[in-house]
């Protein structure tokens, strides 16, 4: 594992941050936003840790330049973000909103004056209610509207964004939004929330099509993936880590990458899937991972509605959040995905972060060295990677700021920068300087 200044990447290498809409923004009612699922799942009684929402969370939407200003001093290549759906087309179909248009097209402006290459996700998860009402992405119906959303954000910014990730996580919102619940919109359905997969997936398709189609540069994906790892060597946890390995990784990455479902799923999937896998299969320019920890598995007990537990791997430091610390498993992840894929394109770390809650000490300094020391190995462990073969051309620390971590609210904080949520003000972790050098050696070294 190689550390120091560069870590010794490659020249060109990108260094970014990555934050969401619904994470960041507030201004929820705002100029025109209509309600998302999280606006409903917040409101729920229990949904939320600490019973918070975004409704605020860093003010992004009013406090955006001071933002882009911090991204100018980190010095990043680029920043990936998400547009919000709901302040685009308030019901998930129809006409514009101007104000929502208005608003990302300063904040990429506002980017590219500063040398930052904009990377837009059209979802991270805060779909229109109204959607979800017409049966959200259980409805084949969504993924045509999707497109059409992003016909319409390719036509605003496809000369301008560099990169676009159409869907943030179709794993984690299938599986945890509409498989077991504990996300937005918070449906158990179990083995029932197969079809989210394949209208997501069919989304991902027609929207790359409606971006290429609008002039849209680079188009990839933002696919969580996990090295998934039996918690035993017997038989019924290898069984069941290679169940929840088709779930979790392949589920997604493979009609994507292979144009084919796993074995035994595609008789599972509604609709004409033989086609679909036609548009989900488009050729992309690169393939966005958001990586966080290898997934631990043992089979479940007898009558549990899956036949799979997931646990954190034991052996591992963790972070606050309970979270190993493994960046052996991003080596081994990248290694693993370009030999299952071999046509893969080059690969972009589109998420990669951790949560410690240190904020400013008395004299105002946050000195967050574990996450210095978390982004050090995981840089180190991509430069693996990249010496083992595999195409790496970028890292997107998750997160610039503090933010609303979803189901677990405040309570988790996964910022280069800490933000007071009383106060919004915004503080500069020691990761926030040392991110900094490093992107500054590797241009020093690499010029
Ligand atoms: C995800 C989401 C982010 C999370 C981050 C920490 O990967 O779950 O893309 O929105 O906030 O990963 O959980």
């Amino acid at each position: 594992m190689q550390t120091g200044p560069s870590h010794g990447l490659p020249p060109g290498f990108l260094f970014g941050a990555s934050t969401a809409s619904y994470q960041i923004e507030g201004a929820t009612t705002e100029d025109g936003r209509g309600p998302s699922i999280w606006d409903t799942f917040t409101a729920e009684p229990g949904r939320v840790v600490d019973g918070s929402s975004g409704a605020v969370t860093c003010d992004h939407y009013h406090r955006w330049p001071e933002d882009v200003a911090l991204l100018r001093r980190l010095g990043v290549d680029g920043y990936r973000f998400s547009i919000a759906w709901p302040r685009i087309q308030p019901t998930g179909s129809g006409p514009a909103n101007q104000a929502g248009l208005d608003f990302y097209d300063r904040l990429v402006d506002a980017l590219l004056e500063a040398g930052i290459a904009p990377m837009a996700t059209l979802y991270h998860w805060d779909l229109p209610q109204a959607l979800e009402d017409g049966g959200g992405w259980l409805d084949r119906g969504t993924a045509s509207r999707f497109a059409e959303y992003a016909a319409i954000m390719g036509d605003l910014l496809g000369d301008r964004v560099a990169h676009w990730c159409p869907v943030n996580e179709p794993n984690v919102v299938t599986l945890n939004g509409y498989g077991e619940g504990s996300l937005a919109p918070g449906k158990a359905l179990e083995f029932g929330a197969l079809p989210v997969a394949h209208h997501l997936l069919l989304g991902h398709g027609l929207a790359v099509q409606a971006l290429r189609a609008a002039g849209a540069r680079q188009v990839g994906t933002a696919t969580n993936h996990a090295p998934v790892l039996p918690l035993s060597g017997s038989e019924a946890d290898v069984t069941a880590a290679s169940l929840f390995d088709a779930l979790w990784n392949r589920l997604f990455a493979d009609p994507v990458l292979l144009g084919r479902y796993p074995d035994g799923i595609a008789d599972a999937m509604p609709g004409p899937v033989a086609e679909d896998l036609l548009t989900i299969a488009q050729p992309l320019d690169f393939y966005g991972l958001n990586y966080y920890n290898p997934q631990g598995v043992r089979a479940a007990p007898e009558g549990s509605p899956v036949p799979f537990d997931v646990a954190a791997v034991p052996g591992y430091p963790t972070t606050d959040f309970g979270w190993p610390v493994a960046p052996s498993g991003l080596t081994d992840l990248l290694v693993e995905m370009t030999e299952r894929y071999p046509q893969i394109p080059p690969i972009l770390i589109t998420e990669n972060g951790c949560s410690y809650g240190m904020g400013p000490d008395a004299d105002g300094v946050v000195d967050d060295q574990p996450r210095i020391d978390y982004l050090d190995s995981h840089l180190g462990a991509v430069a693996d990677a990249v010496a083992r073969g595999v195409d790496v051309r970028g890292y997107y620390c998750w997160s610039l700021l503090d933010n609303f971590e979803w189901a677990d609210g405040f309570t988790q904080r996964f910022g280069l920068v800490h933000v007071d949520y009383d106060t919004l003000v915004r503080t500069p972790k020691r990761s926030f300087d040392w991110y900094a050098d490093v992107i500054r050696a590797h241009r020093g070294t690499t010029a």
